[in-house]
């Protein structure tokens, strides 16, 4: 492999999520190593640190003339792609969720011609799950991901529904490169002791498909036997009915919602059982680095989640909306301090071995070095269907 330095572009969303958590950790290893690396967004995402060397950021400023119907966020990312990529000689556009990125990417192409970075595409959930599964939006996402000159996903699963929802003939590679988690940052910063503190916790951005109701609905099936605290982190959609819900059952005083603005490591070492009952996932980054902190977690036997949690051995898995099943599962490791122990020393552990950062970029780092080094162009990709 060379050693020669990369000029990379990365477009991701800002919004609180895992995509722009792993977009944002993938750019600061590579430019720790010297590669330089501009991010493109609406605003930094929350876990990127600006004074990382190296690192430059790039607002997409939304359209602002008079005679636009509604401001187009692909039109601008496209429109500082193009700057950015004159100007920095990128030699790589690394996009996270195809849309609006891969789309923003491939009319910067066009418009950059010969000079153009080449275009990697990492598919991280609902770009493939939801836009992939609706028929408007299906074969513009299709084709801005065959337009690209790679394809990443962070499960099997997610990779497998690529093909099968977004309609990607079979012949295309598609790297999976599963998640990861910085086991430095996050870990287990003392010993759980259930019988004393019991503290459910749950990450998300509040979207629907994450049921945070469902995280309440379970938590006061756990209260109602025992003393327990709830801690959400994270906001979105369903706050508000989240916290009607929470006053209706009479458990304000136990649940805390910590917004955005809350250290997810902190929260997490404090955590007892970690709590994820979504309606689908790709992989579950939130799951992961509950795991890294040594909590067990309670899950939807969904999507990518059995990549992540071993059902018996990390936690429990249960079938989406099966919140006495998930209750149980709760109070069963609340009750049972010797089964706590063995599934926080063995999440700790899957999550040392299996999903360290270093190795997943490593990982990346070849993909880049692949795409880069490939002369041959997009329209050496499969034929778009
Ligand atoms: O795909 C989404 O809905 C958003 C995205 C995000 O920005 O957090 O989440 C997906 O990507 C994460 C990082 O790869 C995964 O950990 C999440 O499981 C995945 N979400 C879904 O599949 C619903």
């Amino acid at each position: 492999m060379s050693a020669a330095r990369l000029r990379i572009g990365v477009a991701c969303f800002s919004t609180f999520g895992g995509s722009g958590v792993i977009a944002s950790e993938i750019g600061m290893s590579m430019a720790r190593q010297g590669h330089r690396v501009a991010f493109l967004s609406d605003k930094p995402p929350a876990r990127l640190d600006l004074s990382c060397p190296n690192i430059s950021f790039h607002a997409v400023a939304a359209l602002n003339y008079p005679v636009r119907a509604q401001s187009s966020y692909a039109v601008a990312l496209a429109a500082e792609m193009i700057e950015v990529g004159q100007k920095e000689h990128l030699d790589l556009l690394h996009v996270h969720y195809a849309v609006p990125h891969a789309i923003g990417a491939y009319l910067a192409r066009q418009v950059l011609g010969a000079a153009a970075p080449k275009v990697l595409v990492t598919l991280h959930g609902t770009d493939v799950t939801r836009l992939g599964a609706d028929p408007k939006f299906s074969s513009l996402t299709r084709f801005a991901v065959l337009a690209g000159d790679a394809v990443t996903a962070p499960s099997h699963w997610l990779a497998e529904q690529a093909y099968r929802q977004l309609g990607l003939p079979r012949e295309t590679n598609i790297d999976v490169i599963p998640n990861f988690v910085d086991t430095h940052r996050f870990r287990v910063a003392r010993m759980k002791s259930p019988a004393g503190r019991q503290i459910l916790t749950h990450v998300s951005n509040f979207r629907p498909l994450k049921r945070v109701e469902d995280v309440v609905r379970i938590f006061a099936g756990v209260r109602s036997e025992m003393p327990a605290r709830l801690h959400l982190v994270g906001d979105g959609p369903e706050r508000l009915r989240v916290e009607a819900l929470v006053h209706s059952l009479g458990l304000a005083g136990d649940v805390r919602f910590f917004g955005e603005g809350a250290d997810v490591a902190e929260v997490l070492q404090d955590s007892d059982v970690f709590l994820l009952p979504s309606e689908t996932e790709s992989f579950g980054l939130g799951a992961l680095e509950a795991m890294a902190c040594g909590v067990p977690v309670v899950a939807s036997n969904v999507g990518g989640l059995p990549e992540v949690v071993l059902d018996g051995e990390t936690g429990f898995l249960a079938p989406v909306g099966d919140l006495e099943e998930m209750s149980k599962q709760v109070r069963r490791l609340l009750t049972d301090p010797d089964l706590h122990a063995r599934m926080s020393r063995a999440a700790r552990a899957r999550a040392e071995v299996h999903f360290q950062l270093e190795p997943a970029v490593e990982r990346y780092e070849l993909v880049y070095r692949r795409v880069v080094g490939a002369s041959a162009s997009s329209s050496s990709r499969p034929a778009l269907s």
